[in-house]
């Protein structure tokens, strides 16, 4: 079991060039992402969807995107203090990986894989998929979905996560607006059960932490982890 749970949200990969969901600039095609991350909107217009991720990977697969300070930060402190520390993720990039972290869990999903609902198997995805791909393994087409967590789904990992959060001595939240649960839920589980609690934002999100620290994550993260 972690002795740190940090969960990450958009913020944290900001300024790496990812956009964040809820900022001004935050719409996609005049779309929230309340209305094209749900099954019902993929239901009714595939393409639509399929042109939101291919937009998103193709950003990530970017030679811009890169891991930055604050990703570092958390790697370091995981070497630091090995098997201590669980970063929980709603972010679908692999920017925590490619920084470094070894113990991540995605519990909205990933962008790098698609899952097939032909034959219920994730697969890698770098490029682009439409309503013709062929799943990779069944060869079934046309039945691929992005790997993701929609609204009305259940994110993933949930026991662990709540095992993890019930035994924490520290938990961390790192760019997330607070908006979107269970996740927001977390810092309240896991301050009743006795975890000291802190927020890292640009913006805090006036949940209960019982320490903030407010600014960009890629200074607030390196200084927080010294
Ligand atoms: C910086 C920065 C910098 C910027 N440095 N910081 C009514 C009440 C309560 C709940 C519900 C309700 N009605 C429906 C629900 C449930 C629903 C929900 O929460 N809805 C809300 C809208 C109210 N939730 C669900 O449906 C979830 N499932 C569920 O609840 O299942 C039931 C269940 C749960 C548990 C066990 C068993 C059953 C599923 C939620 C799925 C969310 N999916 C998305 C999209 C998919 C992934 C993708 O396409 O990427 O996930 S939505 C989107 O929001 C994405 C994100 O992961 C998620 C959170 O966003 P995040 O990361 O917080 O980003 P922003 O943009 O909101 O905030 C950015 C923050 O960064 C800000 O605070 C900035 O200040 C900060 N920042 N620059 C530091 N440089």
């Amino acid at each position: 079991m972690a002795r740190i749970v940090i969960l990450t949200g958009a913020g944290i990969s900001a300024e790496s060039g990812i956009r964040t969901f809820r900022a001004a600039d935050g719409l996609w095609e005049e779309h929230r992402v309340e209305d094209v991350a749900t099954p019902e909107a993929f239901e009714r217009d595939p393409a639509l969807v399929h042109r939101f991720y291919n937009m998103r990977r193709r950003q990530l697969l970017s030679e811009g995107v890169q891991p930055n300070d604050a990703h570092r930060a958390l790697a370091r402190l995981e070497r630091e203090l090995p098997g201590q520390v669980l970063v929980v993720t709603q972010n679908i990039d692999d920017l925590h990986e490619r920084g470094g972290s070894s113990d991540v869990i995605h519990m909205h999903g990933e962008l790098l894989t698609s899952r097939c609902l032909a034959c219920g198997l994730a697969v890698e995805t770098r490029g682009d998929v439409d309503g013709s791909t062929a799943c990779p393994v069944c060869g079934v087409a046309g039945r691929l979905r992005p790997n993701v967590v929609w609204f009305g789904e259940v994110p993933l990992q949930m026991d662990r996560i709540q095992e993890e959060l019930a035994g924490c001595e520290l938990f961390a939240a790192i760019g997330t607006s607070g908006n979107v649960y269970p996740a927001a839920g977390f810092v309240h589980f896991a301050d009743s059960m006795g975890a000291r609690t802190v927020e890292l934002n640009l913006e805090p999100s006036r949940s209960l932490f019982s320490e903030v620290r407010e600014g960009p994550a890629t200074r607030t993260v390196p200084e927080w982890v010294e």
